[in-house]
């Protein structure tokens, strides 16, 4: 427990320490509306099918944005609610089950609460059966003050598992300018689930050889997520949030789709590991701050534990008594040393890639080139290795022995 309770106080000394960093702040007060999209992966972004941009809505406003384009979803078999954990409670998923279902009584330090006791009116949306993932609990747990879920919806647009995108941020809205400033909105975005399948008349892109496969129907789903998000914006802009706004969308995981050619066919090249990975572990982050302040494309390597620290970091709340992984992104100067850990004890620190072997024998795994993929002396990552595991090590200690419970008792 000791050891634990070390380890988180040193993050949270790397985030102290960054206290001093010019971005500390420079948003207080702001609202903050941050949205996951599912299955929203980064291969997709400024690339187009036929001549048409898949994500056009994203790539203009990624011009005014901070773009991480090297930026991964660090989720397990909880899937969107472990993204949802990494994100709003800057904790490790564990390697089986979600965390959501298996310890939602257990103590977090999370960003609605913290957020709520800053001032902040703090809501989720999700157009979907509040029980999924266990969410009406855990979301109590996270003293949000509010979680509208299907039920709070008119299901005008019935898309897919529930109600489409575009109604969905719509109608999000419309209770957003209800809410008391400055809040907090999360919302979970799901028209493009798997299988991805849209009617006739939602399908836009003209696929060309992608007709008719899992693939092109994802592209086409991606699409209509960016056009509604692009409706999104527009409203924020014309109800006077956005320049009151920090705005972040990220993806929450991958596609589930296996089969490379597609992929090779799309991405223009034949595909090695490394390029593998990272379009499985990729999702894009976009950052807007008022003003458009900082844009530009940043490839640090985060991930989606970063996403509280860094949101608090913007804000001026200091998380140097809060118990999370994460350190922040959106920096005057990227923290040195920076590394984002996968749940399998991969790890990338920008310069070089780890990727454990699949059979656990430490002469099977590989240390990389991020750039090239070119291998690299084993040694040069045993390091970040152990400290990859140590970190989920640690994380799996405090979330199933409820330690930031026992830690804020012995204080
Ligand atoms: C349903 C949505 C889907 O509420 O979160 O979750 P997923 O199947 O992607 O984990």
């Amino acid at each position: 427990i000791e050891a634990a309770k070390q380890w988180f106080a040193e993050r949270a000394g790397q985030r102290e320490g960054l206290e001093s960093d010019a971005m500390f702040g420079k948003y207080a007060g702001k609202n903050v509306i941050m949205i996951q999209a599912e299955a929203f992966q980064n291969f997709v972004i400024g690339r187009s099918v036929n001549g048409v941009e898949v994500t056009p809505n994203i790539n203009k406003l990624l011009e005014e944005s901070v773009y991480f384009s090297n930026f991964y979803h660090q989720t397990s078999q909880g899937r969107t609610s472990d993204a949802d954990l990494a994100a709003n409670i800057s904790l490790q998923p564990l390697p089986t089950g979600s965390v959501f279902i298996r310890y939602s009584h257990h103590q977090f330090d999370s960003l609605p609460a913290t957020l709520k006791d800053n001032g902040y009116s703090t809501s989720v949306y999700h157009a979907y059966d509040g029980g999924f993932w266990n969410r009406n609990t855990m979301y109590h747990n996270m003293r949000y003050d509010t979680f509208y879920n299907k039920k709070d919806y008119t299901i005008d647009e019935p898309l897919g598992w529930s109600l489409g995108d575009d109604s969905f941020f719509r109608q999000s809205i419309d209770k957003m300018t209800k809410q008391k400033q400055p809040f907090y909105s999360f919302l979970i975005s799901l028209s493009s689930h798997h299988p991805y399948a849209l009617p006739e008349s939602y399908q836009k892109l003209d696929l060309g050889d992608y007709k008719g496969t899992m693939f092109g129907d994802y592209l086409q789903s991606i699409h209509y997520v960016d056009i509604a998000f692009g409706h999104m914006v527009e409203r924020l802009k014309s109800e006077g949030l956005w320049d009151e706004s920090i705005l972040l969308f990220y993806g929450d995981h991958d596609n589930s789709i296996r089969d490379w050619e597609p992929f090779e066919k799309f991405m223009g090249k034949p595909l090695n590991d490394l390029d593998r990975l990272k379009i499985l572990k990729q999702v894009p982050l976009l950052v807007h701050l008022p003003g458009g302040d900082q844009a530009g494309v940043y490839d640090d390597a985060g991930g989606q534990i970063d996403l509280m620290p860094t949101i608090l970091h913007l804000l001026g709340i200091s998380t140097a008594d809060k118990y999370l992984i994460g350190t922040p992104l959106v920096l005057d100067k990227p923290l040195a040393g920076k590394t984002m850990v996968l749940r399998n004890g991969a790890y990338t620190d920008g310069k070089v890639f780890y990727i454990p072997a699949e059979d656990g024998l430490p002469e099977h795994s590989k240390c990389l080139d991020a750039a090239s993929g070119e291998p690299l002396d084993r040694n040069l990552c045993s390091d970040g290795a152990a400290a990859a595991r140590k970190e989920l090590v640690t994380s799996d200690l405090v979330v199933e022995n409820d330690l930031i419970k026992a830690f804020r008792q012995k204080e």
